[in-house]
């Protein structure tokens, strides 16, 4: 700092010998003669209340009454001066300081004034992290978004539901039980100030649990023979409901939100689970849900309308009859895309007189019968969805 002091008195000298001859001239306001008036000499500046972060602006106020001023000389206190007018300076530290301010006139009369400044520290802040979900039973606390601009932290006070204390900027928390642990965090800084902030951790080691109803029609074997709706309810109660994602056979996952329809029939595996807010995911649960809104078709392929049979061999058509002369082969036609053929029963004149299981669901039909009548064939598939065909015929079997 000396040189700087040096400095600014060589430039005082050049400015006071180089304007004025005599170093230094006193005033004789008594005589009249050289009445030089000495300067008034004041200065404020901002801000206010200054911390050791800002840059303080000095704003000369001083003036001469008879002349003007030629040179200003600011000690700012802490070692460090300026001879500019309207001088910037920036404190290291938080301190109290003493500023003096010289000013000289034209004729070389000097006045000085001084005024203290008060530098703050800035205080630090705290950050204990934003409100959370915990999924384990370690509570992992990191004050390092905390901070001091003009210093250091040198204290971390950690307090969990307002009776458990730890220290230090980063700690590991361990406990059993689910639940809301509110978390405050206290910092302090090199210079003793405090801040503190809050912050909430919901601890959720549970996943959920999902239910899943259907409704819609159902026939047999657990088919549905229309469309369904599906409902997936389900419950966390300590973090709460993420997302409910469903897929139904090889689809993408869908987010949940309301009950939906599947329309689309055949068998399908309906995937679901849930995930609740602190990322516990529950297993994915698997359904089947077998869909068939279609009956099975039926046709009577032997014997063939408007033919005569003998002996199960088709021998000509005939204009407007079926004939049959002994024993015949009953054969169809029959499927069902969906749920598969569960069985066919044959009638003669509404009188059940076989029932298949086996493909290829023929009846070898060799009951006595003379006369007319009715061959019905009945196919049922495995939802419980029917069809129907008949033919009207005479018969001469015996
Ligand atoms: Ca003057
Ligand atoms: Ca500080
Ligand atoms: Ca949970
Ligand atoms: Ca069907």
């Amino acid at each position: 700092m000396t040189w700087k002091k040096n400095f600014v008195v060589m430039m005082l000298c050049l400015i006071i010998f180089g304007l004025n001859g005599p170093i230094y001239r006193h005033t004789h306001a008594n005589t009249g003669l050289d009445a030089n008036q000495p300067p008034s000499v004041d200065f404020t500046y901002i801000p206010n209340n200054p911390t050791d972060m800002d840059l303080v602006q000095f704003q000369d106020n001083s003036f001469d009454p008879d002349g003007w001023i030629v040179a200003w000389i600011w000690y700012f206190g802490d070692g460090n001066s300026s001879i500019l007018q309207h001088p910037n300076h920036k404190y290291s530290d938080n301190e109290i300081f003493k500023i003096s301010l010289t000013v000289i006139d034209n004729n070389g009369t000097l006045n000085t004034t001084t005024k203290t400044i008060t530098i703050l520290n800035v205080p630090p802040v705290a950050n204990c992290g934003d409100d959370r979900y915990v999924n384990q039973h370690v509570l992992h606390l990191n004050a390092s978004q905390s901070y001091d601009s003009d210093g250091e932290i040198i204290n971390y006070t950690w307090v969990i539901n307002e009776n458990q204390r730890y220290y230090g900027k980063n700690i590991n928390y361990s406990f059993y039980d689910d639940g809301t642990y509110n978390v405050s965090l206290t910092v302090t800084d090199n210079d003793g100030e405090n801040d503190s902030d809050n912050c909430t951790l919901i601890v959720d080691t549970q996943p959920p649990v999902t239910y899943m109803t259907i409704t819609g029609e159902k026939g047999a074997n657990n088919w549905y023979i229309e469309n369904v709706t599906v409902v997936l309810n389900t419950k966390d109660e300590t973090s709460g409901i993420k997302h409910i994602k469903y897929k139904l056979d090889n689809s993408i996952w869908y987010r949940y939100s309301k009950p939906f329809n599947i329309s689309l029939q055949g068998k399908h595996t309906l995937s679901y689970y849930t995930m609740d807010n602190a990322l516990n995911t529950e297993g994915e649960k698997l359904v089947s849900i077998n869909i068939d809104k279609t009956n099975p078709y039926v046709k009577i392929i032997q014997p063939k309308e408007n033919y005569l049979y003998l002996l199960n061999r088709i021998k000509w058509p005939l204009p407007e009859n079926t004939v049959l002369i002994g024993p015949v082969l009953v054969k169809i036609e029959a499927r069902d895309k969906e749920a598969g053929i569960e069985r066919v029963e044959f009638y003669i004149d509404n009188t059940l007189s076989c029932l298949t299981e086996k493909p290829p669901y023929s009846w070898a039909w060799d009951e006595t019968i003379l006369g007319h009548c009715k061959l019905r064939t009945i196919l049922y598939d495995k939802s419980g969805r029917q069809s129907s065909n008949e033919l009207y015929l005479i018969a001469l079997i015996f």
